[in-house]
């Protein structure tokens, strides 16, 4: 080590609307690298910009950009007040941002820092959405066209209006809605557990064996429904059925594991290990769904990965629109270079997103590449999102027939 330690000089939080909001992170050194990170948390964007200004930017000052881990723990241990969508998210913000300067600094991809590549390519899948079940087929249809091997099916539910994961009229699904307060849906699990089973089987049926199905409950369900729903999918062979019940009791996995083999995956909004240790070590999941970004960055998922490994539990991130191109580059990093990874959720983007994060990572024939350039790849183009300046926007809320709220 010379004397000469490199030291970040500023840490910008920039807000930006170019068709959803997304919270970015500018770190630059003193010898003028930069590195960026995603700080997005959908529906929330603004405090996590705070957390960033107000708390950990002035912090940074200062900083020996190389000592990424040692950052991480200081802004999570040496906080107090620790774990937290909003801490993670800004933290994670930060991680990312200095493992793309230490690829930058070293020439090096982030992935070849990680171990280096331990396959060729990172599986995907992307959402397959229709209203009914023959608009479902056509969107099926539609993802399997563009090279897309595994595919999440969401239908419609009749005799509701608004649906999760569902759009009318063949647009692309955004599920949060711009406006001062958030849309207010009408959810009834009855009818959902009545219809999908159908909906997935007749998806299988038209897919035919091979294509990997799979089904997002995001949150809904009972752990009684949630076995039973299970149980009734077996023959459909689901890659995966998503966030079956919500996730804060995982006691209830256990009842849900010992009545179906599908194979369940659980996360989205985990922010810790700590949040993952009993799903982990009891087995009660198959797929750890955290976001590079909401979890902490890429040192923390790494070691929910390496926790995860000896359970035979695999790591599929998190990869939704308000996941920024920066994350979803991150992403494919960890992707690449993870042996327990499984696949990873790219639902893509608006040609205007992909404008402002001009990006080195690739899509074909259903498969990401993070590409070769040194640290992320990724970074924002700050003169082209300066023209789409934040507008309030908030995940949809939900209630049951009778009025009262549920979870979403
Ligand atoms: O609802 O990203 O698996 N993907 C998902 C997403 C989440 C949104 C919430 O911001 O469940 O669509
Ligand atoms: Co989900």
């Amino acid at each position: 080590m010379t004397g000469n330690v490199d030291k970040i000089v500023s840490a910008q939080v920039i807000v930006c609307s170019p068709g959803r909001n997304f919270v970015t992170l500018k770190i630059t050194t003193d010898d003028g690298l930069v590195g960026w990170g995603d700080a997005t948390l959908n529906g929330r964007e603004l405090s996590v910009a705070s957390y960033l200004r107000d708390h950990v930017a002035p912090l940074l000052i200062g900083r020996d950009p190389a000592r990424i881990e040692d950052t991480w723990q200081y802004l999570y241990r040496g906080v107090y007040w620790r774990r937290g969508p909003v801490t993670m998210a800004a933290i994670g913000a930060v991680d990312v941002a200095l493992w793309d300067i230490k690829g930058k600094v070293t020439g090096q991809p982030v992935y070849q820092l990680l171990g280096g590549a331990v396959r060729d390519r990172i599986l995907s899948y992307t959402h397959a959405t229709g209203w009914d079940i023959p608009a479902l087929l056509d969107s099926l249809d539609e993802k399997k066209a563009l090279g897309f091997q595994a595919l999440r099916a969401q239908t419609g539910v009749p005799g509701l209006d608004t649906v999760y994961g569902v759009t009318k009229g063949g647009k692309p699904y955004e599920p949060a809605g711009r406006g001062a307060a958030p849309i207010e849906e009408v959810w009834d699990t009855d009818a959902y557990l009545r219809y999908a089973p159908k909906a997935l089987a007749a998806a299988r049926e038209h897919v035919g064996p091979e294509l990997k199905l799979l089904h997002d409950a995001h949150h809904r369900l009972t752990p009684n429904q949630a076995a039973r729903l299970g149980k009734s999918l077996e023959a459909v062979d689901l890659f995966w059925l998503e966030d079956v019940t919500p996730a804060e009791n995982q006691e209830v996995l256990r009842h849900i594991r010992a009545h179906t083999t599908v194979p369940l995956a659980i996360g989205e909004v985990f922010n810790t290990v700590w949040e993952f240790q009993t799903l982990i070590t009891e087995q009660l999941i198959d797929f750890v769904r955290a976001a590079v970004s909401h979890a902490g960055g890429i040192s923390p998922l790494r070691r929910i990965a390496a926790l995860a490994d000896p359970w035979q539990i695999k790591l599929a991130p998190h990869g939704p629109s308000d996941i920024s191109p920066i994350a979803l580059g991150a992403s494919t990093h960890i992707g690449l270079s993870t042996p327990n990874f499984a696949i990873q959720e790219y639902m893509g983007y608006p040609d205007l997103t992909n404008e402002v994060f001009p990006h080195s990572w690739s899509y074909a024939d259903g498969h990401l590449h993070p590409g070769d350039q040194p640290g992320i790849g990724v970074e924002l183009d700050e003169a082209l999102a300066a023209k789409f300046p934040y507008e309030p926007a908030y995940l949809p809320v939900a209630r049951r027939v009778d009025g009262s709220m549920t979870d979403w």
